[in-house]
């Protein structure tokens, strides 16, 4: 409990043991107190959890996860958590060290519906305020493996990515173009499912039918078979395109496994 400018603790309500915490939010769901915090790892992200207790004075549970835990909670830290109807809307920092006025916000639908808070990492999502619902988008995925290689870019395996592959070295000479994407024209957001396995953000150059390059930021994403997704807008013709990754930049960019095209 606080005092009533908010500046002293007045009463001390529970003890979380055993657990070093930071960013805490708290959601209410049919008379469950739902906490859901960060540990602590500087401006790294590590696995976000949550706990329940039917009061605010515990007993609390023991912490469980809101995200597979090789995610990092998807690059991003807890910050705020709003209700939205039987659901809530996670709202978090993806914070960027090196350059911290860099750093973005990542908002994703919290779903309640399995009866735990988890994560639902759609790209593209709208939200019906007076329904209190949420709806995520689908697109058209399109595995970068099936693209033109150009230069320096290859196909690596692993399973832990879509279709089982992926295209590296891109950047610095490696390009992939993808053709064929199909659209009904004009601007849509298209998802880069890609990996970056180092310490910090790498880039990448998108082209449109040849047109200029748009650089997209691709945060580290906590290992090189850890895939994550940055969204881009473009613009598209109606019926065939082809997308060009890669080109006209001398940085590696991350590995490419996928777009969804929304
Ligand atoms: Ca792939």
């Amino acid at each position: 409990m606080l005092d009533t400018n908010y500046y002293n603790v007045t009463t001390q309500v529970s003890v979380l043991d055993g657990a070093t915490l930071e960013a805490p939010g708290i959601v209410k769901r049919n008379g469950v107190y739902y906490l859901i915090a960060s540990h602590t790892s500087g401006w790294a992200p590590n696995p976000n959890k949550f706990f329940t207790s039917s009061s605010l004075s515990g007993p609390w549970s023991s912490q469980q996860d809101i995200a597979p835990p090789a995610t990092n909670t998807y690059f991003s830290q807890n910050a705020y958590d709003l209700p939205l109807g039987s659901n809530a809307i996670y709202m978090g920092d993806r914070w960027r060290p090196d350059l911290l006025g860099s750093s973005r916000y990542i908002w994703y639908p919290l779903d309640f519906s399995s009866g735990s808070p988890q994560l639902v990492p759609a790209d593209v999502w709208s939200v019906n305020i007076q329904a209190g619902t949420y709806s995520a988008a689908t697109g058209t995925s399109y595995e970068a493996e099936n693209g033109q290689l150009g230069g320096s870019a290859t196909i690596a395996s692993d399973p832990s990515f879509s279709g089982g592959r992926v295209v590296g070295y891109l950047g610095d000479g490696g390009t992939v173009t993808i053709s064929n994407v199909q659209s009904n024209g004009g601007a849509h957001w298209v998802a880069l499912y890609y990996a970056n396995g180092d310490s910090t953000w790498r880039n990448v150059t998108v082209s449109v039918n040849g047109g200029s390059n748009v650089l997209v930021d691709q945060p580290n994403t906590g290992g090189g078979h850890v895939v994550l997704s940055v969204p881009v807008k473009v613009n598209l013709n109606s019926g065939a395109n082809s997308i060009t990754f890669g080109s006209g930049q001398t940085n590696y960019a991350g590995d490419l496994d996928r777009i969804i095209v929304y």
